[in-house]
């Protein structure tokens, strides 16, 4: 196996390399300097629903640590620095007022990022709503996505000439499904109408804040980051693979299909339209935006099986757990082939704006003996994805940069603090970063790409 190292000439000398992270899961300062809650702070406070009842209300508490933390991606030869804005922090009820100490914690960090020679890239929406207009239905009520859209009208105003590029939402697909169909993310709903109401407005949602964003600053490159799915049937039988194209059509083409094509997938729509918002056929067009790229976030494949249970809803598809493969310390299979697969088959499939690799990486949860963190795993698992994206590269698939999700541990949702994504450890009891192997290992292939520009 061809690794990164040796593929690297095979990208343009412009390709970036990045880390990526997200508001709740570092910043921390939860209720501090105006902040006001989002509905992840209400979800982890409510107990139950996050492992150890963690939270973020302290996390990496990169709201205070922010510049040694841009020291520290400075120091592993990085581009760029991909991560989100907090709305509860600069528009705390969700509308109306900013928060002035919001806005200038943002404009250090965006100007600590350009002095030290890190492209930010910026997110808007990574699943912090605030907690305000959940008590209006958040996003199964309409209102929301004109909210967002005042809200990505404020953030391209203040900071929009600044940012090497705004994404409106980070993952829209755990912000409906995993957060209204199986409650596993916040406001923890399992309701199939709430689940089509929120995927539809947070559609339009995009479709009004990507007209808002070009109407304020039209050189400002404007997208959205996706976690497609790499499907396939676990087996050969004809059920499996029928599930597998339904799975297939709920959980990556009721996206791409409104997104970049301007309609949901005919079988979707004959399923579930009436679970839809009344007159979702006039907000198509809005939705369907031209964008300047869309980022992908990729760590493992899907094996599907049939679902026969005869109340089984559409896609009446289960997820299969395969024996005998590789997984990380979350449990997922390690297949970087299916990356591969998935980049080259979508745009086979579509007609699409270049694309950045927004997040790939590995749970590994090693931890330091003698102050060092030996993840050999992550770092082949990054080595095996890095390259089969070079290789999709190669094969033509318009891809413009990597970030390797994450920077360092953080807040990982309902699995809190026990799941590790970083390449530097976090100790969260002292707050000390520590690089880890797979973070000095990238580091040189940053260093490598640097010295192809020199
Ligand atoms: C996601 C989120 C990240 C996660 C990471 C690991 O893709 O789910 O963007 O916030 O922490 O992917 O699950």
């Amino acid at each position: 196996m061809q690794t990164s190292n040796s593929l690297l000439s095979c990208l343009p000398e412009d390709f970036i390399f990045g880390v990526a992270t997200a508001a709740y899961q570092i910043e921390g300062a939860a209720q501090l300097d105006g902040r006001r809650p989002s509905i992840w702070d209400d979800f982890a406070h409510a107990g139950g629903n996050v492992a150890n009842n963690d939270s973020g209300d302290v996390a990496c508490d990169h709201y205070h640590l922010w510049q040694s933390d841009l020291d520290l991606i400075k120091s592993l030869n990085m581009d760029a620095y991909r991560f989100s804005f907090a709305w509860p922090r600069v528009i705390p009820t969700g509308k109306g007022a900013t928060n002035e100490k919001g806005i200038a914690f943002y404009d250090r960090l965006i100007d600590g990022c350009l002095e030290r020679g890190l492209a930010p890239f910026a997110t808007l929406y990574h699943w912090d709503l605030p907690s305000d207009l959940q008590q209006y239905g958040g996003w199964t009520h309409r209102d929301t996505a004109f909210a967002f859209a005042d809200y990505a009208e404020v953030i391209t105003k203040h900071f929009g000439d600044r940012l090497a590029s705004l994404t409106t939402f980070n993952e829209p697909w755990c912000s409906s499904i995993l957060s209204y169909l199986y409650g596993v993310h916040a406001p923890g709903k399992k309701d199939i109408s709430l689940t089509l109401k929120c995927l539809h407005n947070q559609h339009l949602g995009h479709g009004l804040a990507v007209q808002r964003i070009k109407n304020t600053n039209p050189d400002l490159a404007t997208g959205i980051v996706l976690n497609l799915q790499s499907v396939y049937p676990a087996t050969n039988n004809e059920a499996d693979k029928a599930a597998a194209t339904r799975h297939e059509i709920f959980h990556n083409s009721a996206f791409l299909d409104p997104l970049f094509k301007g309609h949901y997938p005919a079988e979707f729509i004959t399923e579930l339209a009436h679970h839809l918002p009344e007159k979702w056929e006039d907000d198509l067009n809005t939705i369907h935006q031209p964008l300047d790229f869309w980022g992908l976030n990729y760590y493992t494949p899907i094996r599907i099986n049939a679902d026969d249970n005869p109340n089984a809803l559409y896609p009446k598809s289960l997820a299969a757990s395969p024996e005998n493969c590789e997984r990380t310390d979350i449990g997922w299979e390690v297949a970087a082939d299916t990356f591969e697969e998935l980049m080259i088959k979508v745009y086979e499939q579509y007609t699409l704006p270049p694309v950045y690799i927004t997040e790939n990486g590995a749970c590994i949860n090693d931890e330091p003996i003698d102050g060092v963190i030996s993840d050999v795993r992550r770092q082949d698992y990054l080595d095996q994805h890095i390259s089969a994206m070079i290789r999709a590269h190669k094969a033509g698939v318009p891809v413009r940069g990597y970030f390797a999700w994450s920077l360092m541990d953080n807040f990982e949702w309902a699995e809190g603090y026990d799941m590790r994504f970083g390449l530097v450890h976090v100790d969260y009891a002292t707050q000390k970063r520590t690089i880890k192997q797979s973070g000095y290992w990238y580091a040189e292939l940053g260093k490598a790409q640097l010295a192809r520009r020199a």
